[in-house]
């Protein structure tokens, strides 16, 4: 029966699990290798966005660097990061860190339920030789599921108490612990797969897939732009089919921790098995395409009216990786600015939630006096920018990375403004 459970990495998704798990009256010890981040848990401080001090303040949970609590838990869920390297390899380190610590001081019957998204084969064979090189035996001294994180920050309709999940175990006693332990955590489905690796399959799967759509449509927009045909539109039509079909957007880029890394993960393990995928290779490569095709918008629209591009002074608007959150890992604002700043570019950055990247402190700053303006992030404050105001700032082109002002189309052209947007 588990009742004590142990939480490590208190990021986005540990640290929403930890309190939902410390509402449903578990015991629960939050755990993370970063102590600052404990102190600040254990002042009742919060860091993630969504997550109130109030909430903190209020919890019963034991905050602390200090693996060896977990000796006196009956569950560990490990909520540790899975990135890639700067060659877009899968970065294990951080998890078998986790499990290298935790498999010090796990006692008996323990169950060890990894929930970072991980290729399949990566708990079998990765993790499970960690947990047992202290002389432990699966199914025997302990039990290993995998439940992926299924989080999606800045989503105000699904959190981790909602979302129905997968899980995959070792045994059949540690998927009959783990799926037992979820039907008291969340209020939504538990699904049991027949193995670890059909669970560790289900997120790269899902992950891949929307990389796949996004790459389609991020296809189609670079295909219609020189057909003339607006492909916002053309997505509006086709999601009037009432069945099988999703509608998904063109934009300057696919950021994000888990969209543009979780495919690499497969390619990787599938190619070290004998299988090359091209499909998700080329998704990826045209996704990776998009930040330059959109620098490549703004430069033949800086020629097009003989300014040139060296010297221009233009405005890019959002650093995060998705609109109205202040996440930017693998955004394509960071690539923006590498190409931007290397034609001679003189940049402005302005990001309401990431103020340590920009370069000035607020919007009007970052209008004025510009002769272009580049949509990175769809920030909902960009979003309320009146075309006149820019005029007035005398700015002379929009890109529009995320085709937020396609219903202000005209209004820019009437403005004798040059409106450029994803594929409208
Ligand atoms: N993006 C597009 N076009 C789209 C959708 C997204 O260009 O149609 C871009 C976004 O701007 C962003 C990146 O792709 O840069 C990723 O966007 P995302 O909405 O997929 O956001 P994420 O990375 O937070 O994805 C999460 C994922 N959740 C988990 O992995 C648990 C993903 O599985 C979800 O499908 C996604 O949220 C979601 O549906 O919102």
């Amino acid at each position: 029966m588990i009742k004590r459970i142990a939480v490590i990495g208190l990021g986005y998704v540990g640290l929403p699990l930890a309190l939902l798990a410390d509402k449903k009256n578990f015991i629960v010890y939050g755990l993370d290798i970063d102590n600052s981040k404990i102190s600040l848990l254990a002042s009742g401080k919060s860091y993630i966005d969504g997550i109130t001090d109030k909430e903190i303040k209020k919890t019963k949970i034991v905050f602390t660097d200090n693996f060896s609590e977990v000796s006196k838990v009956e569950a560990v869920v490990i909520c540790v990061p899975t990135p890639v390297d700067e060659k877009k390899m899968p970065d294990l380190r951080p998890v078998k860190k986790a499990v290298a610590e935790i498999a010090k001081h796990i006692r008996k019957k323990t169950i060890v339920i990894i929930e970072s998204t991980v290729n399949p084969g990566v708990c079998e064979e990765v993790l499970k030789p960690i947990l047992e090189n202290s002389g432990k035996k699966v199914d025997k001294d302990f039990y290993l599921a995998h439940c992926p994180e299924r989080i999606n920050p800045g989503d105000s309709k699904w959190n981790v108490s909602n979302i129905n999940r997968v899980i995959g175990a070792s045994s059949k006693r540690g998927l009959e612990m783990a799926v037992g332990f979820y039907k008291k955590l969340i209020d939504a489905k538990v699904k049991p797969m027949g193995s670890i690796k059909e669970a560790e399959a289900v997120k790269i799967m899902e992950n891949s897939f929307r990389d796949i759509n996004i790459a389609f449509v991020n296809e189609l927009a670079m295909s219609f732009h020189k057909l003339g045909i607006n492909i916002e539109n053309v997505i509006d039509g086709a999601a009037t089919k009432p069945f099988s079909f999703i509608p998904h957007h063109p934009g300057c880029g696919v950021g994000g921790h888990c969209i543009p890394v979780d495919p690499y993960y497969l390619i990787e393990y599938a190619r070290n098995n004998g299988f090359e995928h091209q499909f998700l290779t080329l998704a990826r490569k045209i996704n990776e395409s998009m930040p330059r095709y959109t620098v490549d918008l703004l430069f033949e629209a800086l020629n097009k009216i003989d300014m040139p591009v060296k010297g221009a002074k233009v405005a890019m608007l959002g650093w995060s990786y998705k609109a109205d959150i202040g996440d930017d890992r693998e955004s394509p604002a960071k690539v923006i600015k590498k190409f931007l700043l290397g034609a001679g570019v003189r940049l402005t950055v302005y990001d309401p939630y990431s103020l340590e990247k920009s370069n000035v402190s607020n919007l009007a700053e970052a209008l004025d006096k510009v002769d272009a303006v580049l949509i990175a992030t769809g920030h909902n404050e960009f979003k309320r920018i009146d075309p006149k105001s820019l005029k007035s700032n005398k700015i002379k082109i929009v890109i529009d990375g995320r085709n937020i002002y396609r219903e202000k189309k005209d209004m820019f052209q009437s403005l004798g403004i040059t409106y450029l947007g994803i594929g409208i």
